[in-house]
């Protein structure tokens, strides 16, 4: 975020604050982890009562903020039942309401506003440092599916249909393609082609796999990295964050959007691309974790196609980055120039990576699962 938007940011902030804490100072405001879609702020208070997180909502790609949060509260009620009682009270996302009730405020301008509780003592991260960090990531957002396995998927609503629908992104692109709003696709043309090949061999494999016929269960559908708050001191997880996109759908989603982001050592938008490379050592250590994590969760169906999720995940996320920067960045928030094809040419290039290894992808999540390196063909 730039300067001036950020103090304009915190401008609007400052001015719904009192909404959600009535009768206390703001004391300091900040900008918190590195989403692209809805503006994120910490706020300091004085007075007692925790610290929060505001965030200004973005209604293009939420155009139903009362759904949305409808939803929200459900899974936060739903895990918090499923917690132990006496354990981290940071554990479950807390939803605080404004005063009237409400979920949401709205500032002056019109922009809709929710708040969290700060989770004190915590640090989200984009890179993972550590194979043994990357199984903990992955045990606890298999944990996390596995809390939410008898949630009933249609209490839920579809705050984005079709979210995850391969074939759906890949037409997008192509409207993009035919539409060329800003005039970039002359300079795309190698990075469509390849998003258009592996685009129609990822497909092919998710159809033959059976995976998408299998019941759609409530899954978190952007397990990103930096969608989990670790502790400070013991660089534990603590907490999955971002409940936006939970919504019936595939684990598959969740274990490939966890292998795009954490199974190299580079962020999403790595410029060089010589550092995203596929690591085996630290996806044997996400196979082993969320495996451990999903524990009797998964059926053998949706364990036999697990692998296919990281190949997906990072196709998809490059189609619908190319088709973002065709259209003048109007999805992802860009925080440099040409961000999104950056992005772009990260995830094609790991995607391409991924796709390229997926016998050994298959056979350690076989092994990882216990049964035998030939099993789940
Ligand atoms: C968005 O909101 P954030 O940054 O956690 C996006 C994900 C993408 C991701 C790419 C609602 O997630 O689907 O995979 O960016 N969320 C939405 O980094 O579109
Ligand atoms: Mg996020």
């Amino acid at each position: 975020m730039r300067d001036d938007e950020l103090a304009a940011l915190a401008e609007r902030a400052r001015e719904v604050a009192p909404a959600f804490a009535p009768g206390r100072e703001v004391r300091a405001v900040a900008p918190l982890g590195s989403g692209h879609i809805h503006a994120t702020l910490r706020v300091a208070l004085a007075g007692a009562g925790p610290d929060l997180v505001l965030q200004s909502l973005n209604e293009h790609v939420f155009p139903d903020v009362g759904a949305l949060m409808a939803n929200v509260e459900r899974v936060t009620a739903h895990l918090r039942a499923r917690a132990p009682r006496d354990g981290d009270e940071r554990a479950v996302l807390r939803v605080v309401r404004a005063a009237d009730g409400a979920l949401v405020a709205r500032d002056a301008a019109g922009t809709a506003w929710r708040a969290f509780v700060y989770a004190r003592g915590t640090f989200a991260i984009d890179v993972v440092p550590t194979d043994e960090l990357a199984f903990r990531t992955a045990r606890a957002f298999g944990a996390f599916a596995a809390a939410l396995a008898d949630l009933d998927p249609a209490s839920l609503a579809l705050p984005i249909p079709g979210f995850h629908d391969l074939a759906g992104r890949l037409a997008q692109l192509e409207r993009a393609v035919a539409a060329d709003r800003v005039g970039r696709l002359r300079d795309v043309g190698e990075e469509l082609a390849r998003a258009r090949s592996l685009g129609a061999e990822v497909g092919a494999a998710l159809d033959a796999s059976g995976a998408l016929a299998l019941p759609a269960r409530p899954v978190h559908n952007d397990c990103k990295i930096n969608n989990l708050l670790f502790d400070e001191a013991t660089r534990e997880p603590v907490c999955v964050v971002d409940l936006d996109t939970v919504m019936p759908g595939t684990l598959l989603a969740d274990f490939g959007e966890l292998v795009r982001t954490a199974t190299c050592r580079a962020a999403e938008d790595e410029r060089d691309l010589a550092l995203v490379d596929f690591d085996a050592a630290r996806f044997d250590a996400l196979a082993r974790g969320y495996v451990e994590g999903l524990g009797g969760a998964a059926s053998d169906g949706e364990r036999d196609a697990l692998w296919l999720g990281g190949p997906w995940m990072a196709l998809e996320n490059a189609v619908r980055f190319l088709a973002d920067h065709l259209d003048g960045d109007r999805y992802f928030r860009p925080r440099r120039p040409d961000h999104n094809l950056h992005r772009t040419r990260a995830q094609l290039h790991l995607a391409e990576q991924l796709w390229r290894s997926r016998d050994a992808l298959r056979e350690t999540l076989a092994r990882a699962a216990g049964k035998g390196a030939r099993a789940g063909r």
